[in-house]
């Protein structure tokens, strides 16, 4: 890798982006105050690799937080997008992308029979949460502490992502009537969420949890939590809503459902179904869907749903998904070798780290607890942990800029790769670690 040029464009552009946007950013996490620095503007990617203004190259682990799957600017991607473009970038009415997509994703996940799409996976949640409440009759939901599902002000309780590496509770601005039907139990504990159910008997709506949780850095679910959480919603008569916006089809086809053999009801998508483009969908059982506006009357819209374009850009990288298992060998195979490299060269530097991963999907945290739910995943050490960013990044390594995040591996990365991120990070633990 040629030598790191100095980030002036990037401070430049940061100065004016305070003055007009919030912290400089459209989102919290990507302003870098996780890791103590300034955030690095990125002016274009390719394959494996994003490019900043200031001309350095960097290998990628955040794939735009996952939906760049086959990595930055696939060929196949680009020119759908541009096919769609010509056409018209949005009309507000109907489409034939959008049955096509319903088509396809319904024919992949086992536990769709209808899907509605939106714009993110905030509003995939929120509107699931909608549906079953509307299904149920019932208000109160259930989430897990450090579980991120979008911004929505009911779901912003002990929620994961931006709020935990902002290290804020809860965020202002939501009225206590908003969360007051919040229950938070804990993730991979199924005693915690018998005791809801048991507090508040046939008043839950829905149990929302992502099924590989995330944004508390990774967390697996640990052996018959999925199912006991499937058992104990079809006894209490709520319904299970699994948050898939990170894990739809990046775990495979059928996403986490699919690889722990748990069915939802009801599943949230967001970003990766676009390929790209700002995406969301929920969906599920038909008598549930079947209540939304206009077939019944929980409401829900939006003039972008079903965008035309995120449609073909989507399509196309499902598609490609579909007739291409070699996609998910070689993903989960690299994953395989970045996070198991992880865990051996911090066990063999002494540090304690702990590393989680499902195929291509991971993170380290610097904690020698084993990571299992919110309260070990605090355990981590985040001065620690943006030391480490920072060796990588002025080494060329585009990681999660905060701890409790997750790192995605594409089909654009090779061994050659990840095994330069490896030499990277063992530098870093035989020679920065303190
Ligand atoms: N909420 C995302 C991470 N879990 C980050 C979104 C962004 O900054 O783009």
């Amino acid at each position: 890798m040629s030598a790191p040029q100095a980030l002036r464009r990037s401070a430049a552009l940061f100065a004016q982006a305070k003055e007009l946007i919030p912290g400089g950013v459209n989102s919290p996490v990507r302003a870098f105050r996780g890791v103590n620095r300034d955030p690095i503007f990125m002016d274009h990617g390719e394959g494996a690799f994003i490019y900043d203004v200031d001309g350095n190259r960097y290998i990628d682990y955040i794939g735009s937080w996952g939906p760049l799957i086959l990595g930055h600017n696939h060929p196949d991607v680009c020119k759908a997008v541009l096919a769609a473009a010509v056409k018209g970038l949005s009309f507000g009415a109907v489409t034939e992308g959008e049955v096509r997509m319903a088509r396809l994703m319904t024919s992949l996940v086992p536990s769709l029979e209808m899907v509605r799409m939106v714009n993110s996976g905030t509003e995939a949640t929120m509107s699931a949460l909608r549906a079953a409440r509307g299904y149920t009759g019932r208000e109160k939901i259930l989430k897990f502490a450090g579980c991120y599902h979008g911004h929505s002000d009911a779901l912003l309780v002990k929620a994961g992502s931006g709020l935990l590496s902002e290290a804020m509770p809860d965020s202002a601005g939501v009225p206590g009537a908003c969360t007051a039907d919040t229950l938070v139990a804990s993730f991979n504990d199924l005693d915690s969420v018998e005791q809801l159910f048991a507090h508040h008997p046939k008043q839950i709506a829905a149990l929302i949890v992502e099924p590989v949780a995330a944004n508390m850095g990774v967390v697996l679910p640990e052996a018959g939590f999925l199912k006991g959480l499937r058992e104990l919603c079809s006894r209490e008569g709520t319904l299970l809503i699994f948050d898939e916006v990170i894990t739809g089809f990046r775990l495979g086809l059928a996403g986490a459902q699919g690889s722990y053999g748990v069915e939802p009801d009801l599943t949230a998508f967001g970003k990766i179904i676009g390929g790209g483009m700002p995406v969301g969908a929920y969906g599920g059982r038909r008598e549930v869907m079947e209540l939304v506006s206009p077939c019944g009357p929980v409401y829900q819209a939006g003039t972008l749903s079903g965008n035309p374009v995120a449609m073909a850009a989507g399509l196309c990288q499902l598609k490609y998904l579909q007739e291409h298992s070699a996609v998910y060998e070689h993903i989960n195979h690299l994953g395989d070798m970045l996070f198991n490299g992880l865990r051996e060269i911090s066990s063999r530097a002494g540090a304690p780290c702990s590393v989680n991963h499902i195929g291509s999907l991971g993170s380290l945290f610097f904690t020698a607890e084993k990571v299992r739910d919110f309260k070990t995943a605090k355990t981590a050490d985040t001065t620690q942990y943006a030391r480490y960013f920072t060796h990588l990044i002025e080494q060329g390594v585009y990681q999660a800029p905060a701890q409790f995040e997750a790192l995605f591996v594409s089909y654009a990365h090779t061994e050659a790769e990840i095994h330069k991120t490896l030499e990277i990070a063992e530098d870093f633990f035989r020679t920065s670690l303190r």
